[in-house]
């Protein structure tokens, strides 16, 4: 039976509300997770001064109320205690900031959107926040090809807009959208709900220009499809988390927007069925397919319960969302009615729902984009994002729960199935040592066990750094800091990130 949408959400639900929640500030970053400061220099009154001489008053901020925001990550894991933020409009800025850091040995923390999820967008000690917010200008998009010029600091969702006023669309997108950067999203190497049609950034990406340690412009900034001339260096800036420049300017790819969008919103039986789904869309949707996500009973109950919003189906072990950009709206709706009425004949839909106009569809969109912020509401989440082969994506959720017990108020999995990436969220009444040392390193040696990746998405920034062996060989992990050292030898560009701890 196709049911009715009852009540629905538009954008993803507790982000702004969320942020500096009111019952606190969290624990500094230093002392929860027992830290020593590098011997970097301190900020002191002649910095700021100089830092003031290029950016003018307004753009340092030291007064300790403007400073703290940018102190604490999104999910109030972790607190800096930087007493510096500096907010640059130009590359010119950047880098005159960074030579001068770089001399001084003064460290720097590189911040977007601040929507990352690994803490590796705030400081752990006294760095000097690098805010790109101010670097917002759109410089160019082609009519023809579709390249976006862009600095670093617009935000992905208004880049959308402007793409969409000229028939293109951002190649990725993510429920943090209306605050992440794209200067964040390449340097998280971001995926989102859209990598299974248009790729992820590497691909996309055409050119960057970023600024190395000691301020030096590095101008890569091409905007050609082909290029094979030398070294592809705009890569190693992608993913790189701040670690080994900072972003200054983009050339994106844009895909063309779609003339016809259609999502569906399915219960399933099991997860097995969830992957025999998986299979059939593939084959039956085709070129169409743009989004295949899951999400389990308890990711999406704690969502409606939390935001008080109704389930536009009735209650399943599990839930699908599948999604198609196409050309022809009566070919592709055609083509997934015809798919939901096959596959509910085959068993592997019990119910689903189907939209085309772009309320509906947002609605169900804002859905899933609500679930990260959901379990915020019940206490601390532990999150873990992690790639695994599909025959095993979800078999460490019932695991967990099973290790957690009563523990866990609730442990609950979803994700971007089609790309075999899965969020697992792990909600616990408040922190404790206890608990976060039972969940690693175990979750990591299990997810190196299957062969999958403990990062697929969000980055390994701070919480992740001294887990990074599990997926990466030592020869690799030995490039990496030789490549470090090259690129920035004071170690100032986002210290204590990424880079596991040298014991
Ligand atoms: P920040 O959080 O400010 O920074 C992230 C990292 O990049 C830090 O290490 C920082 O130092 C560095 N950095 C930022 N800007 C620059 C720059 N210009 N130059 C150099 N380094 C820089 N991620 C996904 O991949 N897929 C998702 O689907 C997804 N969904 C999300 C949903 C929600 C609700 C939230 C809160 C987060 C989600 N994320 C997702 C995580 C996050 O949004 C992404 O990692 C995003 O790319 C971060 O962008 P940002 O501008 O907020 O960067
Ligand atoms: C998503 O896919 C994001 O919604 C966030 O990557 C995942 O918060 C999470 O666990
Ligand atoms: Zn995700």
């Amino acid at each position: 039976m196709l049911n009715a949408v009852v009540k629905f959400v538009t954008k993803p639900l507790g982000f702004a509300q969320l942020r500096y929640a009111s019952q606190g500030l969290p624990q500094l970053s230093s002392e929860k997770y027992n830290m020593s400061r590098k011997s970097f220099g301190s900020v002191e009154s002649s910095d700021v001064n100089f830092f003031k001489s290029i950016l003018g008053d307004d753009r340092v901020l030291t007064d300790e109320g403007d400073v703290q925001p940018y102190n604490v990550d999104w999910l109030q894991h972790c607190r800096g205690q930087s007493k510096v933020v500096l907010k640059p409009k130009t590359t010119q800025e950047v880098s005159k900031i960074l030579s001068y850091c770089n001399q001084k040995k003064l460290a720097v923390c590189p911040q977007g959107g601040n929507t990352g999820l690994v803490g590796g967008s705030v400081p752990v000690f006294d760095e000097i926040v690098l805010h790109l917010g101010l670097m917002n200008k759109v410089l160019s998009l082609d009519e023809i090809s579709g390249v976006l010029l862009c600095e670093s600091g617009c935000i992905l969702e208004n880049l959308d807009s402007h793409a969409r006023e000229h028939n293109f669309i951002m190649p990725l997108d993510l429920g943090a959208k209306g605050s992440c950067h794209i200067g964040g999203n390449v340097s998280t190497n971001a995926g989102g709900l859209r990598l299974l049609r248009y790729g992820n950034l590497h691909g996309s990406l055409l050119g960057i220009e970023a600024v190395k340690a000691d301020g030096t412009i590095i101008d890569c900034l091409g905007t050609l499809k082909k290029d094979n001339t030398g070294y592809h260096l705009k890569h190693l800036f992608v993913g790189s988390e701040g670690t080994l420049g900072v972003v200054t300017k983009v050339a994106i790819h844009c895909p063309i927007m779609p003339k016809a969008v259609t999502l569906g919103y399915f219960g399933v039986e099991s997860f097995e069925n969830v992957l025999r789904l998986l299979k059939a869309a593939k084959l039956s949707l085709g070129e169409i397919l743009s989004a295949f996500e899951m999400a389990d009973f308890d990711a999406i109950t704690t969502t409606t319960k939390n935001f008080k919003i109704s389930n536009p189906i009735s209650d399943y072990p599990f839930y699908v969302l599948i999604e198609t950009h196409g050309s022809h709206e009566g070919h592709d709706s055609e083509k997934l009615n015809q798919f939901l009425e096959e596959q509910m004949a085959s068993g592997l839909i019990l119910d689903g729902t189907i939209a085309s106009e772009p309320a509906k569809i947002q609605s169900i969109w804002g859905l899933r984009e609500s679930i990260p912020s959901a379990g915020l509401r019940d206490g601390y989440v532990f999150k873990y994002d992690v790639s695994l082969p599909l025959q095993h994506f979800y078999r460490l959720v019932p695991q967990l729960r099973a290790k957690l017990g009563d523990r866990a108020s609730v442990v609950y999995g979803y994700g971007h199935v089609g790309d075999g990436n899965i969020h697992i969220n792990l909600t616990v009444p408040e922190y404790t040592k206890e608990i976060h040392s039972e969940l690693e390193p175990y979750i990591f040696e299990e997810v190196s066990k299957l062969k999958g990746s403990i990062s697929a998405e969000h980055g390994i920034g701070f919480s992740k750094r001294n887990y990074v062996q599990y997926s990466k060989d030592q020869s690799a992990l030995h490039l990496m800091r030789e490549l470090k050292q090259l690129m920035d030898p004071n170690g100032i560009l986002n210290p204590y990130k990424v880079l596991p701890e040298v014991k």
